[in-house]
């Protein structure tokens, strides 16, 4: 299935062109047929000669329904442009083409209707000059039909048929964004919302957001063209029966997602095509899919400007959306959504250097730009934005860097590290939580994958690996010289006060696997353990502690605690009887 949108002059024939090709009635409502002119969008559908069924959105051509006809057109990329052959191009004929042109419609028919009324030909040469001027340019495939006799209406079946073949493939795999343009309830299955599906599939027992309001919708069940089904891809008209919502709830301009998928935000960065911005009224109306949200306009660049939008609409980099000038009824141009999470601008100078920056954009995603300017940023937080990153290789977890600016935090890791050394030299390892501070970053992830050798992370905190500080060095190297001279004349409270070792230092030559610590005061070297363990094997076994002290050549204070500690490693043994022994 494929979706065209009607567009044209009001009283051109464009619901009774649908009306012909469908055999279906797009004026809904009793006042649209009572007054002869559409009011609000209709909907119809038919298959064509090539079997394909092609799905009729009707909008209104007043220009009182402008607003209507925007919301019809807004999530469809085909139109069939309507021009009466004894009319000739009119206001409305302009306004339809300059909003088709500012959404970026690239396919459409051209059908010079009322033909029985007038030679189509003038109008058809008028119609396609103006076209040729827009985005659709000059290939535009023009038919002259009349809905009265149904002339030519065989011919522009043909040539939909050809429009529908040149549409590009819908993407499956795409998050959906279904644009809500009708909602109503149901007797006994509630809220039912419509809409064009452009990308992406439903199923029902899915999961949806209603974008802006936080809310997850379950999908109850589905139709398409009027029958139920229980799954529908892109492209399709859907009707959306959902489970645990208020009719009030959801409306048009509403927007159901994916949940996750998009960014749903009031403050975007654009490229306004067309008016320069300085000549924009600051208040403007964007229209995007089927919403229409008052917007203010803060121009940035000559043609680039910052829109705060009135409530939050789901976005993506490169969404096309328009604006229009409620008051004058002028569609001043489309924008290129170039930005979805756009910085703040406070800082003197901000908004030049901004100006500058958007000058650069085209709206086409570009992850690596995008990292450029965000340095850190979640592959999620990029999907959302529109930006897949699909190639990127990730820093940690699902971050993802800019690799200057991750080159240049090792950097700063580096020689944070090392001050943070010098500040706290008993204890030179940083937390790594420290640090994440230090580096104002957002995840203690990201210093974790920071470290490289020869910094190492162990219990949460980043070791410089590097020797102790130098004074501390020399004295902890005293106290191992004393050692190796008398292995197990564990340096006493007076020796370490005179070398300047506290409880601190001497943890911190521990740590650093210069000491071992035997009990609280007693270090020794780190082999002391075993060595202690050879010697006392060479006594009879069992032996006493005095033994033991005097093969060891040490004091009680040390030949207590060193046996506890041996005891502790099942090195050594104590009986019974108070006796030590090595042996089982
Ligand atoms: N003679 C003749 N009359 C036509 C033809 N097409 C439409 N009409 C008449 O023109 C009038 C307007 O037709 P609609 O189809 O309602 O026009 P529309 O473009 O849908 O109008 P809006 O939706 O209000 O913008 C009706 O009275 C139609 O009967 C045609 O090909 N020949
Ligand atoms: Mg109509």
């Amino acid at each position: 299935m494929w979706v065209v949108a009607t567009a044209g002059h009001v009283d051109h024939g464009k619901s009774t062109l649908v009306r012909a090709l469908t055999g279906m009635e797009p004026d809904r409502w009793a006042e649209e047929r009572r007054r002869g002119m559409t009011i609000d969008l209709g909907f119809a559908w038919t298959t064509l000669p090539s079997g394909s069924t092609v799905a009729f959105v009707d909008v209104p051509g007043h220009e009182r329904f402008v607003p209507n006809m925007l919301a019809g057109v807004g999530p469809v990329p085909a139109a069939m442009l309507v021009v009466a052959a004894d009319e000739g191009w009119m206001p409305q004929s302009a306004e339809h083409l300059a909003a088709l042109d500012a959404l970026d419609v690239r396919h459409a028919v051209l059908v010079v209707t009322r033909s029985d009324l007038a030679d189509p030909r003038p109008a058809t040469a008028q119609a396609l000059d103006r076209l040729a001027t827009t985005a659709l340019g000059s290939a535009v495939e023009a038919v002259a039909v009349s809905g009265a006799t149904g002339a030519g209406l065989d011919e522009l079946r043909a040539a939909l048929d050809r429009l529908g073949a040149a549409l590009p493939p819908p993407d499956h795999d795409a998050p959906v964004r279904l644009w809500v343009d009708r909602s109503f309830t149901v007797r006994g299955s509630g809220t039912v919302v419509t809409g064009t599906l452009g990308a992406g599939r439903l199923a029902a027992g899915a999961e949806l957001e209603l974008a802006g309001s936080g809310r997850t919708v379950r999908i109850r069940a589905l139709q398409s063209l009027g029958a139920p089904v229980s799954a529908v891809g892109a492209v399709a008209r859907v009707a959306v029966n959902l489970r645990g919502l208020d009719r009030d709830a959801v409306g048009r301009g509403d927007a159901l997602v994916t949940p996750g998928r998009f960014v749903v935000t009031g403050l975007v960065d654009v490229r306004v095509d067309g008016d320069p911005v300085a000549e924009l009224p600051a208040e403007v109306v964007l229209h995007v899919g089927s919403a229409a949200v008052p917007a203010r306009v803060r121009p940035l660049g000559t043609d680039t400007a910052r829109l705060r939008l009135a409530r939050p609409v789901p976005l993506h980099v490169g969404d096309r959306a328009l604006l229009r000038d409620p008051g004058r009824h002028r569609v001043p141009g489309g924008v290129t959504v170039l930005d979805v999470v756009p910085p703040e601008l406070r800082r003197r100078g901000a908004a030049a250097a901004r100006a500058a920056e958007l000058s650069e954009l085209d709206g086409r995603p570009d992850a690596a730009g995008e990292l450029r300017r965000r340095r850190l940023v979640r592959a999620l937080e990029l999907a959302r934005m529109g930006v897949p990153a699909d190639g990127v290789p990730a820093v940690a977890g699902d971050w993802l860097a800019d690799p200057e600016h991750w080159a240049a935090l090792r950097a700063r890791l580096g020689s944070e590290v090392d001050r943070y050394a010098v500040a706290h030299p008993v204890d030179p390892d940083v937390p790594v939580d420290a640090m994440r501070q230090r580096l104002g970053l957002p995840d203690r992830a990201l210093v974790e994958a920071l470290v490289a050798p020869p910094l190492t992370v162990r219990d949460g905190r980043i070791g410089s690996g590097r020797a102790l500080p130098e004074r501390l060095r020399t004295a902890v190297d005293a106290v191992r010289a004393d050692l190796r001279r008398e292995p197990f004349a564990a340096p006493d409270a007076r020796r370490l006060a005179e070398l300047g070792l506290g409880p601190k230092e001497v943890g911190a030559a521990v740590k650093a696997r210069l000491l071992l610590r035997v009990a609280d005061g007693v270090v020794l070297l780190p082999d002391a353990a075993d060595a202690a363990v050879r010697t006392l094997r060479a006594l009879p076994q069992p032996f006493t502690l005095s033994e033991a002290r005097q093969v060891l050549r040490t004091t009680r204070r040390v030949a207590v605690p060193l046996l506890e500690f041996l005891g502790r490693r099942g090195a050594t043994r104590q009986l019974a009887d108070g006796r030590h022994t090595t042996g089982p």
